[in-house]
């Protein structure tokens, strides 16, 4: 028990103390069709930003397991940014290409 206390005290210090990781972000482009690049790291906390770079050809930015993604726009210059909170391997996709992939690795 004592172990146990002495073990969650060190690790209350460690929060306290380490300064937080600055959130940066990445950017992702979206183009006729591809997402370029097609995996990016970071972590926790970050940013990463999909960035419609060509327009005139709908696409949209969809979890592949599912959920809220962005809208479906043709439109040069839209965004959509998504914080990743935890650590892991997320897939997103474009519903109306099926060769268009991304992976975001978080850690
Ligand atoms: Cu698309």
């Amino acid at each position: 028990m004592t172990r146990k206390l002495a073990v969650a005290a060190v690790a209350a210090f460690a929060v306290a103390v380490v300064p937080a990781h600055a959130a940066s972000s990445k950017t992702v482009a979206v183009k006729n069709n591809a997402f370029s690049p097609t995996s990016v790291n970071i972590k926790k906390g970050d940013k990463v930003v999909w960035k419609w770079t060509q327009g005139g050809v709908n696409h949209n930015v969809t979890p592949a397991k599912g959920g809220a993604g962005s809208a479906t726009t043709s439109k040069k210059g839209f965004t959509y940014t998504k914080t990743f909170t935890k650590a892991g391997t997320f897939s997103y996709v474009c519903t109306l290409h099926s060769n268009m992939k991304v992976t975001v690795k978080v850690r």
